[in-house]
């Protein structure tokens, strides 16, 4: 039996610095009534998709909270919610999130939030790995600044029951790290949705510049084969105030093969209809963890080597 689910890439161009939130979310609004239109049930959108990526700046505090959420949705964007929910469809969507916990604690974290077809929330994802630096780098050309706002999302990789399947979340530098695709697929994921924002100039070894296409595919593509799951990778791309970043955002089967690609650097949506069923192919032969990975034996070879911290 099929599980059929026609999700969609909704690539962002660049975002300028000056843009009013309420420009951005009129492009959103305009990707996702197109992706609905064809016949997408899930729309995903880049990292940090409301605002420029501002991380390429180092900004005293007064100056960065603008480009933060208090609320999701927010006054600004409650417009996308509603129009989806009026559609029918449900998405994934970055943004910069400033959080008060229960003890009134302010955090700020680079999250994703996906929600339903019937507009309510399903989840909100905190990236792990907080890639740059934290202090200002003069020597650099921009900034990548990303320690500097955000620190790390405290829950992990963890996955939800969603749009028929079950669905895990990362973001942009999550995707280069092996166990964030095994976290969520010892959890059985089927579908991992995946916002980023890549510069092509990696100032610490420019000789990996030209890679950057090919390191993308091959994480996404590795991540998904090994754990028998489909994965949407989608960019922020083009020149953004003057800094380019990779495009190139993609739908990756179990296999490993890309079943749909954007071509260009700008706002556009690629499609594909996925059954989320064919993960099986893989998540119970060569991928069958319960049998080849026996989490069980595992632990007890664990327990057994006294790999455990000593108990106090
Ligand atoms: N946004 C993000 O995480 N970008 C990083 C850039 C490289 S680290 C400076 C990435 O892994 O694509």
């Amino acid at each position: 039996m099929a599980r059929n689910l026609t999700v969609a890439a909704a690539q962002m161009g660049p975002v300028a610095k000056d843009e009013p939130k309420a420009a951005v979310v009129d492009r959103l609004v305009a990707l996702l009534r197109e992706a609905a239109g064809r016949g997408s049930e899930l729309v995903v959108f880049p990292e940090l998709a409301l605002t420029t990526f501002f991380p390429r700046w180092f900004l005293d505090d007064d100056e960065m909270l603008r480009y933060f959420e208090t609320e999701m949705p927010g006054p600004e964007t409650k417009r996308l919610f509603d129009e989806a929910k009026r559609l029918g469809v449900g998405f994934s969507l970055g943004f910069a999130e400033l959080h008060t916990d229960d003890d009134g604690v302010t955090h700020r974290y680079n999250t994703q939030v996906l929600v339903e077809r019937d507009g309510t929330e399903v989840a909100r994802f905190r990236k792990v790995h907080i890639p740059g630096h934290e202090g200002n780098e003069e020597w650099r050309p921009f900034q990548h600044a990303e320690r500097h706002y955000f620190e790390p999302g405290p829950d992990g990789f963890g996955v939800w029951w969603a749009f028929g399947g079950l669905v895990g979340m990362a973001i942009c530098n999550d995707r280069r790290w092996p166990e964030t695709y095994r976290v969520m697929g010892l959890q059985g994921v089927e579908l991992i949705l995946i916002g980023y924002n890549t510069p092509l100039f990696y100032a610490p070894d420019p000789q990996q510049d030209a890679l950057a296409g090919f390191h993308n595919d091959l994480v996404m593509a590795s991540g998904a084969y090994q754990n028998g799951t489909f994965v949407v990778g989608v960019a922020k791309g083009g020149i953004e105030e003057g800094v380019e970043s990779l495009a190139q955002s993609a739908i990756y089967a179990p296999s490993g093969q890309v079943v749909a690609r954007c071509v260009t650097t700008g706002d556009e949506v690629a499609v594909a209809t996925i059954d989320l069923d064919f993960t099986r192919f893989y998540k119970e032969t060569l991928f069958d963890f319960d049998r080849y990975r026996m989490p069980e034996h595992y632990r007890l070879i664990t327990e057994r080597r006294g790999a455990e911290p000593p108990a106090e």
